[in-house]
């Protein structure tokens, strides 16, 4: 097998290199955008097939390659079915196994509390930790669905719980630190080792760390497997369209089942409450999208950034009012609309067939631009 820890020294982030030179199968695990030509070059050298890109979370702090890799060598996209990262190919669940290379196995642990959808990827005796456990530390827990409690939960019982002999190969390391063991983290960990769930809990809520430089971009941009705004948009547009053909994927099994858990309704109706007021008007698509034209009063809340800036809008402040979403056609917005459910909106609706139905229907209500 041929494995090797890549590292871009932007943003302090480790890739995974996992092949087989014999069946030429190969897995990269964290890539980023800016070294796509080098992991090209690597797969050549080595005569390799990408198989998967496998994302520990959606990152904050630089921008992954899994997207263009998929456009360039037809990799398929693995991402947790938490982040919200609808257009990855597979959306990975805890105990997933990906297999490659005849008998090779990777399996994942969700490691959920730096991030609500952070997994861990086992190989052999090797545990790809991403954020959620790095040597002498671990991820912070301060956005994207954050927890410190969970955070330690899982760490304590499902990472530390792992053979003492497994390396752990983290997503960063500041301090040029490359490889730990689950006994040396577990036993010197400072934030860990011999720390309550309390104390624990503490330390983190106290970091008052500043953001990461590249998060407004990095994490809206992840959603979407790293692709900036106009390959994002092909990839929407391709995406809607190809819905009920695209069975493979279980993209459209996510929409389906967040139609079954929200309540839609259709465009006369949302222009009756919308004329009779009092409830949040909301337009999940992209910025471009709304700027070529979107209803009157629509707040823009583009699926992507939904979890991310939904705390700096007064207008989503009381979870109890009503908000009705659209997109295009709706089903991003069945998505958003059950993102704001789980988040503790009560009154959620979305708009079926979206703005292409609202533009064919000849009544057109105005609230007054925001
Ligand atoms: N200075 C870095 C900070 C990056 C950062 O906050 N990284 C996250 C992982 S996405 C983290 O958990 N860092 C832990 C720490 O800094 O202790 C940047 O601006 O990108
Ligand atoms: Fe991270």
């Amino acid at each position: 097998m041929l494995f090797k820890q890549l590292f871009d020294q932007e943003t302090w982030t480790y890739t995974y290199l996992i092949a087989d030179q014999v069946s030429k199968d190969a897995v990269l695990i964290d890539p980023v955008n800016t070294h796509i030509d080098e992991y090209i070059d690597l797969l050549n050298t080595h005569g390799l097939q990408l198989k998967y890109t496998l994302e520990t979370h959606v990152h904050a702090d630089h921008i992954t390659a899994s997207g263009l890799l998929r456009q360039r060598l037809g990799a398929q996209t693995g991402v947790s079915g938490l982040c919200g990262a609808e257009s990855a190919d597979i959306q990975i669940q805890d105990g997933d196994i990906f297999k490659f290379a005849g008998d090779e196995q990777i399996k994942v642990i969700a490691t959920p509390g730096h991030t609500r959808g952070s997994i861990s990827f086992l190989w052999r005796d090797r545990v790809f930790t991403g954020d959620s456990l790095l040597i002498g530390g671990c991820g912070r827990t301060d956005f994207q669905g954050g927890d410190a409690g969970a955070l330690y939960d899982c760490i304590t019982q499902r990472l530390f719980t792992l053979p003492d002999e497994t390396l752990v190969y983290p997503g960063h390391d500041y301090q040029q630190r490359w490889v730990s063991s689950i006994k040396q983290e577990r036993t010197t960990n400072p934030r860990l080792a011999g720390k309550t769930r309390e104390q624990f809990i503490e330390i983190m809520n106290n970091l008052n760390l500043p953001k990461p430089r590249l998060i407004d971009e990095a994490v809206p941009a992840n959603r979407y497997c790293g692709l900036d705004e106009n390959e994002r948009q092909d990839a929407v547009t391709l995406r809607d369209e190809t819905l009920p053909v695209r069975a493979t994927t279980k993209t459209e099994d996510m929409v389906d089942a967040a139609k079954q858990r929200i309540v839609e309704i259709d465009v006369a109706k949302s222009k009756q409450l919308l004329a009779e007021g009092n409830i949040v008007l909301i337009d999940t698509r992209e910025e471009s999208e709304y700027a070529a034209g979107h209803i009157d009063g629509a707040i823009l809340l583009p699926r992507g950034m939904l979890e991310f800036k939904i705390g700096s809008l007064p207008e989503l402040a009381d979870k109890s009012k009503a908000v009705l979403i659209y997109c295009r056609l709706g089903n991003r917005s069945a998505l958003a609309a059950q993102t704001l459910q789980q988040l503790g909106y009560t009154n959620v609706l979305s708009m079926a067939g979206g703005f292409e139905a609202w533009k064919k229907n000849p009544y057109f209500v105005s609230q007054g631009s925001k």
